[in-house]
């Protein structure tokens, strides 16, 4: 665990950094400072040389298999958006990799995850078939929704997957509820319950806080802190910088971790999956993050400059774990372009499984919907 993470249940100190926070909280009144401020201050990039030695080379490089396989998917889910083969909405996880990746790691059977619409990352980690994913996206029968939800609706409920939601702040709420019904059935079990930086503005998040808190329900809230909501910077945006503090007036804990690394993922969180696990109830985590491409595949993203998405690419979750692997030898480059193969033809068969897939029949189109 970081410095900053050692007192999460330290109730008085997280008070007081509040309001050491609120005195120096006039800086937010000028957004323009801060936004230029932004990625300037990008922090330490490598991996804490002694994480790694946590980890053998099979799980290392399993790490690296699964962030890439999110990464390919996404390029290809991008690609075929671009061909027309993929319609509607599709936001993708590029950059985000570590944190889905990484936060799987931490979980026991039958824990459950729920997330937003930028959701193909996560049912991946979750191990859901790629192919039923991509097929899902391309609007096909072979589909984990049948073709009929497309890229925000995935679910997966032999793998505790419950989705996907397109309604912003829509998976704190629920995910509250999915963890209130572990804990009303004696199951010791963990809800994931992600969501972003601009939900975290949201009403419902407060009244879930405030429930899950007071009945000390069994949820990691995880907000994916990737500076921006649509097109509009955290900074614009929030009156404080510091996401994981918002849960302090629900007596909430929480800590910040560096989510463009899947070590600090890993082992910084464990630590609050386990707190939440022992009954204390509800923790926050903020990640850390950063998306690479626009809001969504109809995004240029033309609010923020070249130089900020290079500088934040210079974090890659994936590049940072590969180069540190091999600086430290436990795997070398062949190992690492076996599983660059791999994967290449893995999409390639997903693609040609999605593509070959059928649309719907038109019997389906009436059936498993709200009416
Ligand atoms: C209730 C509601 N309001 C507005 C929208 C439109 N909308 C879709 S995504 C989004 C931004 C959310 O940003 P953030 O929570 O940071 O998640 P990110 O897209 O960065 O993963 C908005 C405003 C919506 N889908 N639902
Ligand atoms: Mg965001």
């Amino acid at each position: 665990m970081t410095k900053q993470n050692n007192n999460f249940f330290d109730r008085k100190k997280n008070i007081s950094e509040t309001n050491e926070s609120k005195a120096n909280g006039d800086k937010a009144f000028n957004p323009k400072d801060r936004i230029e401020n932004n990625y300037s201050k990008s922090e330490n990039i490598t991996l804490k040389n002694n994480f790694i030695k946590n980890f053998n080379k099979e799980q290392l490089l399993n790490f690296y298999r699964e962030m890439l396989l999110i990464r390919r998917f996404e390029e290809k889910a991008g690609q075929l958006y671009g061909m027309g083969l993929i319609a509607g909405f599709c936001h993708l996880y590029i950059g985000q990799e570590a944190i889905a990746t990484g936060m799987h790691h931490t979980m026991k059977d039958g824990d459950k995850v729920i997330t937003t619409y930028r959701d193909h990352g996560h049912m991946l980690a979750v191990g859901s078939d790629p192919k039923k994913i991509m097929a899902e996206l391309m609007g096909r029968k072979d589909g984990s929704s049948k073709g009929k939800g497309g890229s925000m609706h995935l679910f997966d409920l032999d793998r505790h997957f419950y989705g996907g939601h397109g309604i912003v702040g829509a998976s704190v709420p629920i995910g509250a509820g999915l963890a209130f019904a572990d804990k009303y059935l004696n199951r010791n079990n963990v809800t994931y319950c992600y969501f972003g930086d601009g939900a975290a503005h949201q009403g419902q998040v407060y009244e879930a806080f405030n429930m899950a808190k007071l009945w000390n329900l069994p949820v990691l809230f995880i907000i994916e802190n990737n500076h921006y909501a649509m097109g509009t910077s955290l900074a614009r945006a929030s009156s404080v910088d510091e996401l994981h503090k918002r849960g302090i007036g629900f007596n909430i804990p929480g800590v910040k971790i560096n989510g463009m690394n899947v070590l600090d993922v890993i082992y910084d969180s464990q630590k609050c999956v386990d707190y939440v696990r022992a009954g204390n109830g509800p923790m926050i985590i903020e990640m850390d993050t950063y998306r690479y491409r626009g809001h969504s595949m109809s995004d240029p993203a033309n609010y923020r400059s070249k130089e900020e998405v290079n500088c934040k690419k210079e974090q890659d979750p994936i590049d940072i774990l590969r180069s540190e692997v091999l600086a430290n030898k436990i795997a070398n480059e062949e190992d690492f372009k076996k599983i660059d193969d791999q994967i290449k033809n893995q999409i390639n068969e997903i693609v040609e499984f999605s593509k070959n897939s059928p649309e719907p029949d038109e019997s389906e189109l009436m059936t498993e919907i709200y009416n």
